[in-house]
């Protein structure tokens, strides 16, 4: 297992999309335990291979509080869906076959850190793919993991949540990010509230 980089937007590779994969090879298998690794070491629920260099549509999930959390807590405030869903997600090749209403959502991003903004998406989605052992998977999601998977699968086509802003708040976004970068480990020591704009 290894901990990989998770690119930073406006890093250019991010505007890249994920190649399909014909069958999920050895290689691709440790590539996505590598995300997990990666993801739960950065204190994310999900990542795509976009954001960490690598062109293939694979993405995971975990939405799981992470900790000292036991069982009855993790449960709760979890839709019956939610509760149904074997975590983590790893899915190759990911397709929404089915999608119903809207729902927005304060999201944040790996790629973008310290940013979050109010993202309007399906609030029930249908998915399948291939999953980890390259078998067919399918998912039937509503609440936080419905609106996870579609900011991952995003990714797999070159595109962040800030696209998905009205064009001031993105573009609010993005001016402050390239005007001050992100914050460092020493800010954020000091500085408790995430960044507004
Ligand atoms: C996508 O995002 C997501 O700013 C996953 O300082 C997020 O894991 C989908 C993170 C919210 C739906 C709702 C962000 C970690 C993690 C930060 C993440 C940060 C540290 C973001
Ligand atoms: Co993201």
């Amino acid at each position: 297992m290894a901990l990989l980089d998770v690119l930073k937007f406006p890093d250019s590779r991010l505007r890249h999309k994920g190649r399909k994969v014909d069958e999920v090879t050895p290689e691709l298998k440790k590539l996505a335990q590598d995300m997990l690794e990666t993801m739960y070491h950065e204190k994310g629920i999900g990542l795509a291979a976009i954001q960490v260099g690598v062109e293939v549509r694979l993405l995971v999930i975990d939405i799981r509080p992470q900790g000292e959390n036991d069982r009855y807590e993790q449960e709760d405030g979890m839709s019956d869906l939610e509760k149904q869903v074997t975590q983590p997600i790893v899915i190759f090749n990911p397709e929404i076959t089915k999608k119903e209403g809207k729902t927005t959502y304060d999201e944040g991003c790996l790629s973008v850190p310290g940013f979050y903004e109010s993202v309007v998406r399906s609030k029930y989605i249908e998915v399948k793919g291939l999953g980890l052992d390259g078998e067919p998977v399918e998912y039937k999601l509503d609440g936080l993991l419905s609106i996870c998977m579609q900011h991952e699968m995003d990714h797999l086509d070159g595109k962040v949540f800030i696209d998905r802003l009205s064009p001031i708040k993105s573009n609010r976004i993005k001016a402050k990010i390239k005007k001050f970068g992100y914050p460092t480990a020493e800010d954020e020591e000091t500085e408790e509230e995430p960044v507004t704009v």
